[in-house]
C-alpha cells in the first residue's frame, strides 16, 4: 500500500505573507481559510503552515513563547479548528512546524530557567563559560545572564534558547506539544533544524568559517535515539507524517534519519548550485551543479523530497529562472523540475505564480533577522558596502516573504492596511486574478502539471533514471508498472541541441512534438 504522503503535493505557507482577513497587515488563519477552495482547484494535497504559535517574532515564529496557543495576530485555536475542518472537507491534510530545537526566550520555561526554578533549571543549555561555537545567524552563540551568572547556547537568534536534550523531561514536553496537536486533527509535522537536537559534547569546535562546533551536533547519536522515541511513543500512535528540516545532511545521515525515525527529509545541497558552500558566497548559476545534487539525491534516498523554495530560500525563478527576460518559461521550466522529480513536491506559496525577488532598494526595507545580523558582520569584516548589498538583495530569506500577490490591487489584494513587508512592486502584472483566468500564466501550467502528477502513478511514486544530462540540459525517465513518462529541462537562456525526444504530453512552449533543438528554458513531458 502507498502511503498517502507520497501520492500528495504539499503547499507551504508563511502564514504572516498569505493573506490578510482583518486589514492589519499580517496573513492570519481566516485568510488562509478564504484561500482554501483556490488551494483545492490547485490540486495541492497537504498544507504545511509555518509557525503560528505564540511568538514575539524575533525570528518570526520560529522562536515560540507558547506551543498550545495561536499567536492573537493569525487568530484563536478555533480559527485552526476551523482551518483543519474546513481544508479536510477538501481533502487536504494540514501539516504543523515543529520547531524544537529551542524555544523564544519570552517560553514561561526559560524565564523560570534564568531563575534557576525546578524543573526547569536545566531545560537549557547553560555553562559558566562558553566555548568557541558559532551561531546560524552569525557571531557567538552564547549569551550571559545577570540572574544566573551563566551563559546559555543559541545556535540560531539570542532570543532562541536550545533545549537541553540530555534532560528527560524536555522529551517529555515535546511528546505532550506532538500530542496536543496530533489529537486536535493534524496529519504531521515539518520539523525544523530537527538533526541538531543532542549536543554529544560543549567542547570547542575545530577552527572554521561558519558554525564553528557543528561536529559536535549534526546528526549525533543522541538524536537518532531521540527520534527514534519520538516514533514509538507518539507519531506511531498516528496516521500521520513527519518531514525533517536537516541541516548539511548527507545521504547517510538521510537513511539514518528516515529508518525508523523520520519519514523523509528536506536536504540543502542542491541549494548550494549558486554558492560555494554558504549561501552568502555568492556564484554563478549552474544547472549541472543544481541537476547532479538533485539526482544524486534521488538514487541516494528511499523516499526524497523536492523542493525548490521556501520561506528562508529567494525565488527560484530570481535565482535558477530568468525573471528578466523569460519570467513564464523559466518559472514553468523549474515547476516541471518540480513537480516530475521521484519524491514529495514543496511548492511555496508564490512560486506556482511565478513571484520572483523582493525588489528591494534600502536595508530599511529588511525584516530578517538572519539578513540584518549577516549585514552587519559582513560590514564589520570591512565588506564592501556594495558587495554586502549585491550579497543581501540576492539571499535575503525577505525574497521568499513578500505578501501573496493576489491582485493588481493595492498591496497586490493582500490586505487592506498597511502590509508587514513591502509587496513586491510586479504585483501589477504577477498575481493570481490575472493568471487564474489565462491558459497560458505559470499558475495554470501549475494547475495542468500537478493533475498530471496526481493522475499518473509512474511521476507519483516511480522509478527514476538518468537518461542524460549535458551542462544546461537534464532528461529522465520515471516508470511504473511497465508505463513510462520521459521529462528534459533546459535551464539555459540559450537554444540546446539534443538528442530527438519525441511527442509532449506537456510542454511549457505548448509545443507537441520536440525536435533536436530546444529552445531557451524548454520543458516538457513526455509520451515513452
Ligand atoms: O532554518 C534552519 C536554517 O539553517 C536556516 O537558518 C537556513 O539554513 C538559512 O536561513 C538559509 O538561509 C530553520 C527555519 O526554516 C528558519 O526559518 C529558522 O530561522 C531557523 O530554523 C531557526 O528556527
Ligand atoms: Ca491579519
Amino acid at each position: 500500500m502507498i502511503e498517502w504522503w507520497k501520492k500528495r503535493v504539499v503547499y507551504q505557507i508563511y502564514p504572516r505573507s498569505f493573506m490578510d482577513s482583518n486589514g492589519d497587515g499580517i496573513g492570519d488563519i481566516q485568510g488562509i481559510i478564504s484561500k482554501l477552495d483556490v488551494l483545492h482547484e490547485l490540486g495541492v494535497g497537504i498544507l504545511w503552515l509555518s509557525p503560528v504559535y505564540c511568538s514575539p517574532n524575533e525570528d518570526n515564529g520560529y522562536d515560540i513563547s507558547d506551543y498550545r496557543n495561536i499567536n492573537p495576530e493569525y487568530g484563536t485555536l478555533a480559527d485552526m479548528d476551523e482551518l483543519i475542518a474546513e481544508a479536510s472537507k477538501r481533502d487536504i491534510k494540514i501539516v504543523m512546524d515543529l520547531v524544537v530545537n529551542h524555544t523564544s526566550s519570552q517560553h514561561e520555561w526559560f524565564k523560570k530557567s534564568c531563575q534557576g526554578v525546578e524543573p526547569y533549571k536545566d531545560y537549557y543549555i547553560w555553562r559558566k563559560k562558553p566555548n568557541n561555537w558559532t551561531s546560524f545567524f552569525g557571531g557567538k552563540a552564547w549569551q550571559y545572564v545577570e540572574s544566573r551568572g551563566e551563559y546559555y547556547l543559541h545556535l540560531f537568534a539570542k532570543g532562541q534558547p536550545d533545549l537541553n536534550y540530555d534532560n528527560p523531561a524536555v522529551i517529555e514536553e515535546v511528546k505532550g506539544i506532538m500530542r496536543f496537536w496530533l489529537d486536535r486533527g493534524i496529519s504531521g509535522f515539518r520539523c525544523d533544524v530537527i538533526n541538531i537536537l543532542h549536543k554529544t559534547t560543549l567542547r570547542n569546535g575545530r577552527p572554521r568559517i561558519a558554525l564553528v562546533g557543528r561536529e559536535h551536533y549534526l546528526s549525533q547519536p543522541g538524536t537518532h535515539r531521540i527520534l527514534k522515541e519520538l516514533r514509538k511513543d507518539v507519531l506511531s500512535k498516528y496516521d500521520c507524517f513527519t518531514v525533517g528540516e536537516s541541516v548539511m545532511v548527507t545521504p547517510k545521515d538521510a537513511k539514518q534519519l528516515c529508518n525508523g525515525e523520520l519519514d523523509m527529509v528536506f536536504s540543502f545541497e542542491h541549494m548550494n548550485a549558486d554558492c560555494f558552500f554558504i549561501k552568502w558566497l555568492l556564484r554563478k548559476f549552474s544547472p549541472i551543479r543544481l541537476y547532479k545534487s538533485l539526482a544524486k539525491w534521488e538514487k541516494k534516498v528511499k523516499w526524497n523530497t523536492i523542493y525548490l523554495e521556501n520561506h528562508d530560500q529567494p525565488r527560484s525563478v530570481s535565482r535558477f529562472g530568468d525573471e528578466k527576460n523569460h519570467p513564464i518559461e523559466s518559472a514553468k521550466a523549474l515547476a516541471v523540475l518540480l513537480l516530475t522529480l521521484k519524491g514529495t513536491p514543496f511548492i511555496f506559496e508564490g512560486e506556482e505564480l511565478g513571484m520572483t525577488n523582493f525588489d528591494m532598494t534600502s536595508m530599511d526595507q529588511l525584516n530578517d533577522v538572519e539578513s540584518k545580523n549577516v549585514y552587519s558582520l559582513a560590514r564589520k569584516l570591512r565588506l564592501s558596502e556594495n558587495y554586502c548589498h549585491k550579497m543581501i538583495w540576492q539571499k535575503s530569506r525577505d525574497n521568499a516573504r513578500t505578501p501573496m500577490q493576489w491582485s493588481a490591487q493595492k498591496h497586490g489584494g493582500f490586505t487592506t492596511g498597511t502590509p508587514w513587508l513591502k509587496v513586491n512592486d510586479n504585483h501589477t502584472t504577477i498575481n493570481f486574478d490575472c493568471e487564474h483566468d489565462d491558459p497560458n500564466s505559470v499558475w495554470s501550467f501549475y494547475k495542468e502539471l500537478i493533475a498530471l502528477r496526481n493522475s499518473t502513478p509512474a511521476l507519483q511514486y516511480g522509478t527514476f533514471k538518468v537518461s542524460f544530462m549535458t551542462k544546461n540540459v537534464f532528461a529522465y525517465e520515471r516508470a511504473f508498472e511497465g508505463k513510462k513518462i520521459g521529462v528534459i529541462v533546459n535551464l539555459s537562456n540559450k537554444k540546446q541541441r539534443v538528442p530527438c525526444v519525441g511527442y509532449t504530453i506537456m510542454s511549457n512552449y505548448g509545443r507537441t512534438q520536440l525536435d533536436c533543438e530546444l529552445e531557451p528554458y524548454e520543458a516538457a513531458v513526455l509520451r515513452r
